[in-house]
C-alpha cells in the first residue's frame, strides 16, 4: 500500500515507488488533511506494508501498530522512530521535492516524474536553484520544454482543487505517461473550471489602501491559487477568507513583508496554521473565520 499526498509531487512519488516495489493499491488522507482520520486509519488496517510519500503525517506513529512503514519525504518533520524514514531534512538538507529523494535514494532513471515533483513543489523557482541542471539534462534528452512540465504539474494539480480524491487516486496509474497527461481530457475539463473560477474570483477582490482583501464561498481547493493572482497582480498583500460548508480558510500572502508572525498567532488561537516567511495558511471551525479575518485586516491596514 502506498499513501501519498494529493499534489503532483505525491503522485508523481508514488507512480516511481510502483516502479520500485510493483504495482498497488493506493491510498490519500482526505484532501485538506495533514493526517490520517479513524476512517483512513481502519481502512488502513488491512495492510501490512505501507510506503508513505512526500506528506509529514501528524500521526503516522499510529501505522506502526499493524504495518511496516517506509516513508520517503522532504518536509520539515521529526524523525518517526518504528518506520525507515529516508528524509534528506533529517540530516538538514532541503530537497525541492520527494520525487527527487526517491529518484536518488532508489537510483532510478531520470525521466519526467523526477522534474514533475519539483515543478510541482516550487514552480518556475526551481530554475534558480542548483537542481536546475537535473532539470536541464532532462529537458535536453528529452526534447521537452519547460512549459510542458508547468502544464503537466497544473493538470495533476486540478484534481485535489477540484476535490476529486479519486481522480488523485487513479492519475498514479497515468503518471509514468506525460502524453497521456498533457492530453487527458478530464483533467483539461478541470482546468479550463479552475481557471475561469480562479478569474471571477480574483476580479471581486476589494483595493483597501495597503491591502487587497477578499471572501469568497468555493468547495474547490483553490486559496492558495487566489491569493497568489491577487499578491502577485496587484503587488500588495493579499488577505483572503473562505467560508467552505465545512470549514473556513484564510490564506495571506505578501508580495514584500514577512507575515510570518501570524502563523502564531492563529496557533495562539487554537487554530491549524501553517506557512513561510510570505505565506501563511488558516484552517478554522465553521464560522470562526470573520473574527479572525477582521482582527488580520485591522493588524496589516
Ligand atoms: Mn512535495
Amino acid at each position: 500500500m502506498i499513501l501519498h499526498h494529493w499534489d503532483t509531487d505525491g503522485i508523481c512519488s508514488a507512480s516511481l515507488l510502483m516502479d520500485k516495489y510493483g504495482k498497488q493499491e493506493n491510498f490519500t488522507p482526505k484532501i485538506g488533511n495533514y493526517f490520517l482520520d479513524d476512517e483512513d486509519l481502519s481502512a488502513l488496517r488491512n495492510y501490512d506494508r505501507i510506503i508513505i510519500t512526500d506528506m509529514n503525517l501528524a500521526n503516522a506513529r499510529e501505522l506502526c501498530d499493524f504495518a511496516d512503514v517506509t516513508i520517503y519525504d522532504h518536509h520539515i518533520a521529526k524523525r518517526v522512530e518504528c518506520a525507515e524514514h529516508i528524509n534528506p531534512y533529517l540530516d538538514g538538507k532541503s530537497y525541492p521535492s520527494a520525487t527527487l529523494v526517491i529518484y536518488e535514494k532508489l537510483e532510478l532513471p531520470l525521466d519526467h516524474r523526477i522534474i514533475l515533483g519539483m515543478v510541482g513543489d516550487v514552480g518556475k523557482k526551481i530554475l534558480e536553484r542548483p537542481e536546475k541542471e537535473i532539470v536541464k539534462r532532462y529537458l535536453k534528452k528529452s526534447g521537452r520544454s519547460f512549459e510542458e512540465m508547468e502544464s503537466a504539474a497544473l493538470l495533476l494539480d486540478s484534481s485535489y482543487k477540484m476535490f476529486k480524491r479519486q481522480e488523485v487516486l487513479d492519475n498514479v496509474f497515468t503518471a509514468d505517461d506525460l502524453d497521456a497527461i498533457l492530453n487527458s481530457e478530464k483533467l483539461r475539463k478541470n482546468q479550463e473550471t479552475l481557471e475561469k473560477e480562479i478569474e471571477a474570483l480574483v476580479s471581486e477582490a476589494e483595493d483597501i489602501g495597503k491591502l487587497t482583501v477578499l471572501k469568497m464561498r468555493t468547495e474547490h481547493h483553490i486559496i492558495s491559487a487566489v491569493a497568489r493572482e491577487i499578491a502577485w497582480g496587484m503587488g500588495k498583500t493579499a488577505l483572503v477568507l473562505n467560508e467552505k460548508s465545512d470549514r473556513d480558510e484564510i490564506y495571506l500572502r505578501s508580495p514584500h513583508t514577512d507575515v510570518s508572525k501570524y502563523i502564531d498567532l492563529a496557533k495562539s488561537r487554537g487554530y491549524n496554521a501553517g506557512g513561510k516567511k510570505e505565506v501563511v495558511g488558516v484552517v478554522l471551525p465553521r464560522g470562526e473565520g470573520r473574527r479572525f479575518f477582521e482582527e488580520l485586516r485591522e493588524d496589516l491596514s
